[in-house]
């Protein structure tokens, strides 16, 4: 059964193990504001903090998926003339950086399902959910250097991690609108589907995550990106950190045993 547990700048719905977060700005193509900022945040943390979601979608209301920062909000426009300068760093402090990280250390999988454009910090969102899918008509842009900035929430550590450095430059330095197909081919998303199969396929991912050791999911995602910055020697101690600890919990004994007895599994933790 569907529920709209809210109308707002988030909306919320969810399908089973699966929850549904729609950036709900369409005028401003899903812009951030810090109202914005607050709903979303918001919603993770309690989808984060809810047993029952084993997976989280992130879509936008509308013809696009997020324009990135809000540009005509006053806490980030250019100062007028007089004004003392605006901190930008003060607000990637304050918003974008705790965004990513709440995101990044969800406890299950959270999928972006990319219905238009995605510029700047919107793009940087998707890329930083663990599978991101896309309709067909929509892009994908480094606006930054467009407006004399870099490439924020994340966007420095990803894009060379996720394309290469030359693909990574390329992007950030011409800010030029990457249509879905060509994001799949150059990987820097996961897939790009057919605009009316999107809401379906992210469901259908969803789905099938929800369905899975979602413990082990997230603690694949810390390990993957940990081991980044660590020796093959340093990831193998690492690993065996982890195994250790996932060894001894509920869905690893019943993963096994489900395989034993030639049974679906069933799995719980979280
Ligand atoms: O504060 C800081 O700057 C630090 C933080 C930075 C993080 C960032 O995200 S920086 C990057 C900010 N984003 C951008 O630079 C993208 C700006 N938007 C665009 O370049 C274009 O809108 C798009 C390429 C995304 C889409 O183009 P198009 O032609 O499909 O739509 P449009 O007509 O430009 O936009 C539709 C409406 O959304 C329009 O409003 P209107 O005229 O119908 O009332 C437009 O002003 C509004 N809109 C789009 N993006 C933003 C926005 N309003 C405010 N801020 C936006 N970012």
């Amino acid at each position: 059964m569907e529920t709209n547990v809210s109308e707002s700048l988030v909306l919320v719905a969810q399908q089973g193990p699966v929850l549904t977060l729609t950036l709900n700005r369409p005028a401003a193509l899903n812009s951030f504001t810090a109202a914005l900022h607050q709903a979303l945040r918001g919603a993770l943390d309690a989808a984060a903090a809810n047993a029952e979601v084993r997976c989280v979608v992130i879509t936008g209301a509308g013809r696009g998926f997020c324009a990135g920062q809000d540009l005509s909000d006053p806490m980030a426009a250019p100062s007028a003339p007089g004004e003392a300068p605006k901190d930008l760093g003060v607000l990637i402090d304050r918003l974008y950086k705790p965004l990513v990280q709440r995101l990044r250390s969800m406890p299950v999988p959270v999928i972006a399902a990319v219905n238009g454009v995605a510029a700047g910090a919107g793009a940087n969102l998707a890329l930083n959910c663990d599978f991101v899918l896309a309709g067909r008509s929509a892009s994908f842009i480094q606006a930054f250097a467009k407006i004399g900035l870099v490439p924020d929430t994340g966007g420095t550590w990803l894009l060379p991690r996720i394309v290469g450095r030359a693909r990574a430059l390329g992007l950030a330095m011409l800010g030029d609108k990457l249509p879905a197909a060509d994001a799949e081919r150059i990987g820097l998303i996961w897939q790009c589907v057919d605009d009316a199969a999107l809401a379906d396929e992210a469901a259908k991912l969803g789905a099938r995550l929800a369905a899975m050791p979602v413990k082990a999911l997230a603690a694949t995602r810390a390990a993957i990106d940990g081991a980044q910055h660590l020796t093959m020697e340093q990831a193998l101690e690492e690993e065996a950190v982890v195994q250790s600890r996932l060894g001894s919990a509920h869905d690893y004994l019943e993963g096994v045993a489900a395989f034993g007895a030639k049974r679906a599994p069933s799995f719980t933790d979280r």
